[in-house]
């Protein structure tokens, strides 16, 4: 494989692979090629490498999953040497463990950073993608690599008024690398997912004033966030080769943790109770992880949503805020569940108030005020903790044309498809990382992101040694990958809620079960299996004539 030394467009540069974004999964791709001596180019938007952990600068932003296991496994000697501070690093140090990356495998060589990818156009005759960047420049690539991120497009809500509010306005996904001071300010707060529920006890420590106006109260268990000790962290890097092969193989979520033999019904009132206290105890995301069957069967769901109201109600003081608080229109678990530092707590201090904007939704936003039911909260500054246009929204910002000039936003017009998340029909050798219809969001994403750059990169070295040229997802293939996806979606309750998972935070979105809810486990083996099956589902070919993959 080498670079197209004719391209069909005017590109100056020709590069074996493109890359598109410098977050955990450009980088690592950018290095796994190196590796394989291509020749690759990343373009990154921001002015560093991280992706989330540039972009998501808000107060208090830290990762939900463990920071011994949110991190690399690729190179044994990165995970002995890199110490984390804290059992949940918080943003700054995440970015800076990613600079170190860049540094350690001398990445930045080959990332062109503030530069926008606008468009990708692949040309039939030469089987390459020509890709235009917003410095105007166009380079040509056999491949390209959508290492774009599945929450990068931030969701600005459409509300009478925004534009007319004289203080500030942050989004935490945008947010400004200088710091905020909320001292003395009034300040609202739109969104309680889990960027907001993140910020809010931070924001509340500084302004005179924090009203928080939410839409859908979220489920939320206590971190239990502490530093991490030298024994603890040696005890992770001890044992990390089977703590990763755990997350990798066992674990549906890519998460190391003891797994559930039972389903919540299995057990009578008193030990369901004691278990559910132990995990609140012990806090984060395992509280899921307790029984077998929380995602599956309401019954049992209702027993853990019941346990977490209840904290809810013996935590915050005034009885119609807790009530207000305590979600019960959807499944726990369901939406994205939040983990948080006295998030709940923080509606006791006297200086935050929550507005309930279901039943009565924000009217307009004035020159200092957010207007609900005639009343105005007035605020000096705004924070919108709102989301984003996840899994598809990164991609669609980028013009991409594939055979016959169809855009991958013409494709999509009625929801994702694609074949195993990683490429779509029609659009050849374009690769996605952690795609819709893989497990991407619905599992510790470093793990995900490591199996796919993984995946692509031996699928790389297949076509070198076969003298293929070009690979693209079969349509039939595509068609039973989307409708799989969905069944298994469909079988448990996560479509039971208007989750960024089914599109139902953006309107006009098509509701679709995006990520592949089967496992990270179950996902790896089908895909290994697929590669071992000469990669079947999909069309390669020499330049000149495509063929289908060998079946099995
Ligand atoms: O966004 P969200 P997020 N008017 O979509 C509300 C990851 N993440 O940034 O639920 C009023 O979850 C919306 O209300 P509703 C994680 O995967 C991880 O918080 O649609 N309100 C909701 O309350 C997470 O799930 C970490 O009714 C509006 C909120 O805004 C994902 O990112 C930290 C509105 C949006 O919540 C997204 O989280 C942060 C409107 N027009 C994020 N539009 C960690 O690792 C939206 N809302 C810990």
């Amino acid at each position: 494989m080498s670079a197209p030394s004719s391209p069909a467009s005017q590109a100056s540069e020709a590069y074996d692979v493109v890359i598109v974004g410098a977050g955990f999964a450009g980088m690592y791709m950018l290095h796994r090629l190196r590796g394989l001596g291509l020749s690759a180019r990343v373009f990154e938007q921001g002015g560093g490498v991280g992706g989330t952990w540039y972009w998501n600068r808000y107060p208090g932003a830290r990762c939900d999953v463990e920071s011994m296991q949110y991190s690399y496994s690729f190179s044994d000697e990165l995970q002995q040497e890199w110490d984390w501070s804290e059992r949940y690093a918080p943003q700054p140090e995440i970015l800076k463990y990613a600079n170190h990356v860049a540094d350690r495998f001398d990445l930045r060589r080959d990332i062109q950073f503030e530069t926008r990818v606008d468009r990708a156009e692949f040309d039939e005759r030469s089987s390459t993608w020509s890709v235009t960047t917003s410095d105007g420049k166009t380079v040509s690539a056999s491949f390209v690599v959508l290492a774009t991120g599945c929450l990068s497009n931030a969701r600005k809500p459409d509300i009478k008024g925004l534009d007319i509010f004289k203080g500030p306005v942050y989004h935490t996904s945008n947010w400004p690398h200088e710091p905020i001071d909320f001292t003395g300010l009034r300040v609202g707060i739109i969104g309680t997912g889990s960027s907001g529920i993140q910020s809010v006890p931070v924001i509340a420590e500084q302004a005179k004033h924090l009203t928080v106006f939410q839409r859908t109260p979220n489920y939320s268990i206590p971190a239990r966030n502490a530093p991490l000790t030298p024994a603890e962290r040696k005890t992770f890097r001890d044992n990390y080769p089977a703590i990763r092969h755990f997350a990798r193989w066992e674990a549906r979520n890519g998460i190391y943790t003891e797994l559930p033999d039972r389903g919540a019904l299995d057990d009578g009132d008193n030990e369901r109770r004691a278990k559910y206290e132990a995990r609140w105890a012990r806090g984060g995301l395992t509280f899921m992880s307790v029984y077998n069957n929380l995602g599956l069967d309401k019954t049992a769901n209702d027993t853990a949503a019941g346990f977490v109201r209840e904290k809810i109600g013996e935590t915050v003081r005034d009885p119609a805020t807790a009530k207000a608080l305590q979600p019960t229109t959807y499944p726990i678990g369901t939406k994205r569940i939040c983990i948080d530092t006295d998030y709940f707590e923080t509606f006791n201090r006297p200086n935050v108030s929550l507005v309930d904007i279901k039943t009565n939704p924000i009217e307009e936003i004035t020159a200092n005020a957010v207007r609900v039911a005639g009343h105005d909260h007035e605020v000096d500054a705004l924070v919108l903790a709102t989301g984003f246009d996840a899994m598809t929204g990164s991609v669609a910002r980028i013009d991409i044309r594939g055979r016959g000039g169809k855009t991958l936003n013409q494709k999509w017009a009625e929801g994702p498809k694609t074949y195993l998340g990683l490429m779509s029909a029609g659009f050849p050798n374009l690769f996605i990382i952690t795609g819709p219809g893989s497990p991407s969001v619905l599992s510790n994403m470093i793990v995900s992101i490591e199996q796919h750059v993984d995946w692509i990169a031996d699928c790389l070295v297949y076509m070198r040694e076969q003298g293929l040229a070009t690979m693209e997802a079969d349509v039939d293939a595509e068609e039973k990958w989307v409708a799989h996806v969905n069944d298994v979606a469909h079988g448990t309750l996560y479509p039971q809620a208007n989750s960024w998972y089914m599109g139902a935070n953006i309107p006009g979105k098509p509701r679709i079960f995006m990520p592949y809810i089967g496992g990270v486990g179950v996902y790896r083996q089908i895909c290994n299996d697929i590669a071992a099956k000469g990669y079947e589902g999909f069309v390669m070919g020499r330049a000149e004539q495509p063929r289908r993959a060998a079946a099995s």
